[in-house]
This record gives C-alpha cells, structure tokens and sequence, in this order.
C-alpha cells in the first residue's frame, strides 16, 4: 500500500497566517489532485497548547527565531502558531478534505515541539502514524505539504529511517527559509538519507 501524507496545510502555513510560509497556497491545488491517485490519504495538523514552549510570547524577552534550550533540546522560537481549535490551525479552505482517512495532531505537548509526523523532537513519544500505516499495510509514503525545511524534512527521514519507501513531492512543498538556502539544504539532507525527491508529473 503506498500512502499519501499531506503535512501542515493550515491556515497558518499560508499567506495571510501566523508564520506564513511564501506561497505555501500554491501547493493546494497539487496537493487536492495528487489525493486522487493514492488509496490512503493522511493529514497532519500543528495542534499547539497556548502554552506552548516553542512560542517566543511565552518566553518574556524573547523573540521569534532566537534559539533557547527547551528541556533540553535547542528550540527555535515561533510566533504563537497553530493554537488547538483555532482557525489558525485549521485546515486551509482550498484543501479538499473529504479524501482525507486520517489526521495526526503533533506538537501536543506543551513541553516539547514536533516537527516530525512520527516522533517529537526528542525521538520520545509516538503520534501514532507508524502504527497506523502498519495496520494499514502501507510500505510506501509520498509526502507534500509545509515546510519543506521543517515538518516535510523531519516527517521524511523519520519514514525512511522506520523503513517506508519514501518520496517527497517537491513542487508540492514550500520552505520557511530562515536563512538563505535551508530548502536546498533540507533537499540536499532527505537525498542523502534515501529519500527520493520527485516532482508530481510523475504521480499525476
Ligand atoms: C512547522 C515550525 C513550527 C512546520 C511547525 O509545519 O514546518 N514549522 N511548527
Ligand atoms: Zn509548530
């Protein structure tokens, strides 16, 4: 079975949003073709606490792309993102939802953040995915969705490394871009772990 993996389309990935990623709505209408294509279709949601430790508004003094220890990890500071039940969390409106089978929250916990759809930061706790696609029989994932540089990235090589065939459909994807290049550089990383980067000619 091979299953397609839309990460984050919300509305605070996108312009207009909390930490809008450029031009993270134009991956939209790819992402609502490609779901045609797969018999399993999986959503990921940034479902944060107001409390949220990667907040910089909960660290007086400290603003949005400083870097602090959070229980010992090295944690960028956001802007207040994805609130759960917030519309700023919720899907985008363009995204077609009724093919979606399953939603995974990540980033639940307070304490840590979650980047990857699989694990927190700290490689810690679940979200459940893996054994949702082992139940369902899945060998390979093709992923989309945002940020190619944070959430796709670590959604990426935490599949490869469980053992799942995996694509990222590169045009299907946008970067936060911090700094200059972190999208090539992101690319450059999955390459090397055994992570195909494909386009989404090749699926549709
Ligand atoms: C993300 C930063 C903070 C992402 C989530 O979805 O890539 N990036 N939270
Ligand atoms: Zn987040």
């Amino acid at each position: 079975m091979h299953a397609f993996l839309m990460v984050d389309i919300q509305n605070d990935f996108t312009p207009g949003g909390a930490l809008a990623v450029n031009e993270g709505d134009k991956i939209i209408p790819i992402a609502n073709a490609l779901q045609e294509k797969f018999e399993l279709v999986i959503a990921t949601q940034d479902w944060h606490p107001a409390d949220h430790g990667s907040f910089a508004a909960n660290h007086p003094g400290k603003n949005p792309g400083e870097v602090i220890e959070l229980n010992g990890l090295d944690q960028i500071l956001w802007p207040v993102h994805c609130v759960q039940e917030s519309n700023g969390a919720a899907f985008h409106p363009e995204l077609n939802l009724d093919n979606i089978h399953h939603i995974v929250h990540k980033g639940t916990n307070a304490q840590i953040d979650s980047y990857s759809s699989f694990f927190d930061n700290g490689h810690k706790k679940s979200t459940g995915l893996e054994n949702y696609l082992q139940e369902k029989g899945v060998t390979e994932l093709s992923i989309c969705g945002l940020a190619t540089d944070y959430c796709v990235k670590f959604s990426a090589l935490d599949a490869v490394n469980l053992g799942f065939k995996t694509n990222v459909i590169i045009d299907a994807c946008r970067g936060v871009e911090l700094a200059n290049g972190d999208v090539d550089k992101a690319i450059r990383e999955m390459k090397v772990k055994g992570v195909q980067i494909i386009e989404s000619s090749a699926v549709l």
